[in-house]
């Protein structure tokens, strides 16, 4: 059978294509920083959070010269901190490892315009670290359905200037 010179050209190019596509599906998976939550991160009872020793009284901490520690908890319909007139406040151009759990179901924590967007699942502890370079306010948000109030549940994070941070109430 003869095949065409370009008919076997073009079924190369399609072969082509689809290793391409192939390749950029696999790193796009597993490519640099980016993770599934996975099951040998930290686990907690969700029943007993507020008995937890980070999660009972969830917030930013130092926990270096450079590094910063965030406790956050998803709970139908908010983040603790984050909603409500109390925003994750955090330095800029410090390592800042974020620790998101909930006590009910699922939720997504979605920092919206940066790279920082995990699940929170009843159980397991999410770690996330990231920097942020750009001073500004930041709109947190979920993105996995969680209820009759998931449309309104959103909540705020600051990137202060490092200079500004450490001498400021920063905690
Ligand atoms: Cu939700």
């Amino acid at each position: 059978m003869k095949i065409h010179r370009f008919e076997k050209l073009w079924l190369a190019f399609s072969l082509l294509l689809i290793v391409g596509f192939i390749g950029t599906v696999t790193y796009g998976a597993v490519g640099e920083g980016i993770q599934m939550v996975s099951d040998d991160g930290d686990e907690v009872d969700p029943t007993k959070l507020d008995q937890h020793p980070k999660f009972g009284d969830p917030g930013v901490e130092k926990t270096g010269p450079n590094e910063y520690a965030v406790y956050v908890v998803a709970s139908q319909f908010q983040y603790t901190p984050g909603s409500f007139g109390n925003p994750i406040r955090v330095p800029t151009d410090a390592n800042v490892t974020f620790y998101v759990t909930t006590k009910d179901v699922i939720h997504g924590f979605d920092v919206a315009g940066t790279n920082l967007n995990t699940m929170a699942i009843p159980g397991q502890v999410a770690e996330v670290t990231v920097r942020f370079d750009e001073p500004g306010e930041y709109g947190i948000l979920c993105n996995e359905y969680c209820g009759s109030g998931h449309h309104g549940m959103e909540g705020k994070l600051v990137a202060v200037p490092k200079s500004q941070y450490e001498g400021g109430d920063g905690e």
